[in-house]
């Protein structure tokens, strides 16, 4: 009796715990298209078809290299509404009473898995630096859980950026040299793009008569969709934008949506890229003095760093994580963020780069759309839903961490020691925005002011009681109180208008 072998979708590598462990004579490899999958969030499009077409060309692959693969396609009649159905169909059709699966990256699919009838081996996924043991380790007996003593801790774990056991260059940390804005006229180039094949043509077809109503953008189609391609980006990525991702990466640009941003997140999280081997290269390069170590630093940091400390709290945290709600923020998501159709330029160019490609960087869904959500007080669980589904690199272990604990603070402070707002200021200083925006980022109040400004005191004042006393926070606190009686009552009353009419 043949034991079958569940790939996921976002575990498109041979080297996945459950293929590792696989026999290729005698088991049978399970991969399913489910509608299950396809519509628990409303995926955006371009994600449904990246991730049909890799998984597609990764079927193939595994044929190729002789195994049996198992697989339905969410057209055939045969296809299930779920994983846990397709496993139980494809053991009834193989006689097979015994599953072998790596991990997946959301409780709930680990529950409907736990759950099977069948004898289920469970493999932890080692496609991560940090275990989980590892992680709760670090994490046990500390009062908090700074990104920045994990991080080094996965430095000196994976030997990345280490001279006799110090870190290259005598720092930890380069974050200081990586916040300029960008000049104006650079050209990054942008990341590689592919053309589909005729696998991802089919995919694509699918996708628009299926799912004609969800949120984005399809075509022109050009993420990576084969392992071949995705170490192709990843090439392209070292050799033109590494270098300026040190100085660059919190900058943003209206005529540019990617900058020195790898794009590789994609890739990474389905498995067509290995993190070590990516942050491997990257020290290369910096070896070989094609990129600065800052660069290189702020990236590899990024990786190591952020990455794996988001999984680590998911997984610590627990499935209730996600619907946490510290300050208590009810307000609905506005539809601004579905149509673009806002004067705020910022926000406008966000939303609109977010739906051509299912894209943003890190600084505009923190410091754009986050930042917006959490001074207005948006429900921090539509924000995360919208998340979810906007972005091609979306899985619940690597997005609550951001959204709920990072970006609107609804974790109330595990894993941000202070909320991550600004007022227009700091939008104008790393981007381009606001010298074409409708709003004045220079006024706080009057018919013009910069909705960031007056909401960014509104959110001080509302939330005094949880914030006043943290000392990254009491500038801010001291600066609001200076301000005349009348002239805060201005600010608060065009924050209530705005919030009302939102
Ligand atoms: P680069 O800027 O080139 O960075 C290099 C790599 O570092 C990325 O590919 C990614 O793997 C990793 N990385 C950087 N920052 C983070 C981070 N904070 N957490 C995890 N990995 C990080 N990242 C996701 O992979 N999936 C998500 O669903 C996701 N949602 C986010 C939601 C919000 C509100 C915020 C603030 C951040 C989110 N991020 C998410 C983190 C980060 O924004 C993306 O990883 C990054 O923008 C991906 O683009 P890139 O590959 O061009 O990254
Ligand atoms: C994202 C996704 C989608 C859209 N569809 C499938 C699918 O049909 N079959 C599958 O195996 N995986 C899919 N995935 C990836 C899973 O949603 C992912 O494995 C879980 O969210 C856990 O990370
Ligand atoms: Fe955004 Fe305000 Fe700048 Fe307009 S002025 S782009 S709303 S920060």
């Amino acid at each position: 009796m043949p034991r079958l072998v569940l790939v996921l979708g976002d575990q498109l590598t041979t080297r996945v715990a459950a293929l590792r462990e696989a026999d290729l004579s005698t088991d049978v490899v399970v991969m399913a298209e489910v509608m299950g999958e396809a519509t628990y969030v409303r995926h955006h499009v371009r994600k449904l078809a990246f991730c049909f077409s890799a998984m597609r060309h990764f079927r193939n692959r595994l044929r190729s290299a002789g195994w049996t693969v198992d697989y339905t396609q969410l057209d055939d009649e045969a296809a299930h509404d779920s994983i846990a159905g397709a496993i139980l169909s494809a053991a009834d059709r193989h006689g097979s009473t015994e599953v072998i699966a790596t991990e997946p990256g959301e409780w709930r699919l680990l529950e409907a898995l736990q759950s099977l009838p069948l004898k289920t081996t469970m493999l932890e996924d080692d496609r991560f630096v940090a275990s989980h043991a590892d992680f709760n380790a670090w994490a046990a007996n500390r009062k908090e859980l700074r990104m920045e003593w994990f991080y080094r801790d996965m430095r000196r774990k994976t030997g990345l950026l280490m001279e006799d056991g110090e870190p290259a260059g005598g720092q930890w940390n380069f974050d200081h040299d990586n916040r300029k804005p960008a000049p104006k006229g650079i050209d990054f180039g942008g990341p590689l793009r592919f053309s589909p094949d005729g696998i991802t043509k089919e995919v694509l077809t699918m996708i628009e008569l299926r799912f004609p109503d969800n949120f984005g953008v399809l075509r022109p189609f050009w993420f990576a969709v084969r392992e071949e391609e995705a170490g192709r980006a990843l090439s392209h990525f070292i050799k033109h934008a590494l270098a300026p991702f040190g100085d660059y990466q919190d900058a943003m640009l209206s005529n540019d949506d990617f900058l020195s941003h790898s794009l590789l997140s994609i890739y990474l999280n389905a498995g067509l890229l290995d993190p070590i081997e990516v942050c491997e290269a990257a020290e290369q390069a910096w070896k070989d003095g094609a990129a600065p170590l800052n660069a290189v630093e702020g990236f590899i940091r990024q990786i190591i760093g952020w990455r794996e400390y988001m999984r680590g709290i998911y997984w610590r945290e627990g499935p209730e994580y996600d619907a946490r709600n510290a300050l208590s923020h009810r307000r609905k998501l506005p539809e601004f963020y579905w149509t673009a159709e806002t004067e705020m330029r910022c926000i406008r160019r966000a939303v609109e780069a977010t739906r051509d490609h299912a894209y943003a960087h890190h600084i505009q869904r923190l410091m754009v759309t986050g930042n917006f959500a959490l001074l207005a007080g948006i429900d921090p669980a539509e924000v995360y839903d919208w998340y979810m589904l906007a972005y091609a690199d979306a899985y619940g272990w690597v997005m609550a961490g951001n959204v709920i604990g990072m970006s609107q603070f609804a974790d109330g402070g595990i894993v941000g020691s202070k909320p991550y707002v600004s007022s227009g200021n700091y939008i104008n200083r790393m981007s381009d925005y606001c010298a074409e925006c409708a709003y004045d980022v220079k006024k706080r109040t009057g018919e013009d002011a910069c909705p960031f400004n007056f909401l960014y005191w509104h959110f001080l004042d509302r939330h005094r009681e949880r914030f006043q006393s943290n000392p990254r926070m009491a500038n801010m606190y001291r600066s609001w109180d200076r301000l005349a009686d009348d002239k805060k009552a201005a600010v608060i009353g065009q924050a209530n208008a705005f919030l009302d009419a939102l």
